[in-house]
């Protein structure tokens, strides 16, 4: 967390959340989960790819909407608590359909054009929000994607078929990016429901 930020006060009072309840910082994000099926149709691809990519965990496959960074649990719930109370996110479809290799960050994922506005109003509500509770902006506009391996400098050989699949998300994750002996592992802390219109 950012400590020379002045966090706002929350009206009312304290909520009792015991997801909300660290000691020190945790990374965090919000993101979306694919389903059970997408999840299988992604292991697939997971499997196809060649060293040296570094092939993502199937239980992390996510879509980040908002990378957040570090955060004491009352910065998390300055964000939650008001998100919460919103009761106007939208739900929101996202087709996947292209591979990418972006060789800056290393990462080979699949990825897609936004086309429904609802997720350009959903990022715009999460960057205020996060905004408000402090959070630094985002140093990249949101860029859909799911990734699927690390460590990715040149185009895999051979390359994996793509996929096309349709992320209909109607529920939104706080995850904490947890760093174990085993590698990272995303965890979800939270959830809220995304409505649709
Ligand atoms: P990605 O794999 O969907 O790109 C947890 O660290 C997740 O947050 C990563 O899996 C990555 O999501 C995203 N992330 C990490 N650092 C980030 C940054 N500086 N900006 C945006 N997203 C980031």
């Amino acid at each position: 967390m950012k400590t020379e930020v002045d966090l706002p006060e929350l009206d009312g009072p304290e909520l009792d959340w015991p997801e909300f309840d660290w000691q020190g910082e945790r990374r965090l994000f919000i993101g979306v989960a694919p389903t059970l099926a997408q999840k299988a149709l992604l292991t697939k691809l997971l499997h196809q790819l060649p060293a040296p990519l570094q092939a993502v965990k199937c239980d992390n496959l996510h879509l980040t909407l908002l990378f957040l960074g570090q955060s004491s649990a009352a910065q998390a719930r300055l964000l939650w608590q008001p998100l919460q109370a919103q009761a106007s996110l939208p739900a929101f479809k996202v087709l996947l359909n292209t591979l990418e290799l972006w060789p800056g960050p290393g990462v080979f994922c699949l990825t897609g054009a936004i086309q429904d506005s609802r997720l350009f109003q959903l990022d715009s509500q999460l960057q205020q929000a996060a905004a408000i509770a402090g959070f630094p902006p985002p140093q990249h506009q949101l860029k859909p994607h799911i990734t699927l391996a690390r460590k990715a400098k040149s185009w895999p050989n051979p390359a994996p078929e793509a996929i096309e699949l349709t992320l209909s998300a109607d529920e939104l994750l706080l995850y904490h990016s947890l760093s174990t002996p085993n590698g990272v592992c995303y965890q979800p802390i939270a959830r809220l429901p995304l409505i649709a219109e």
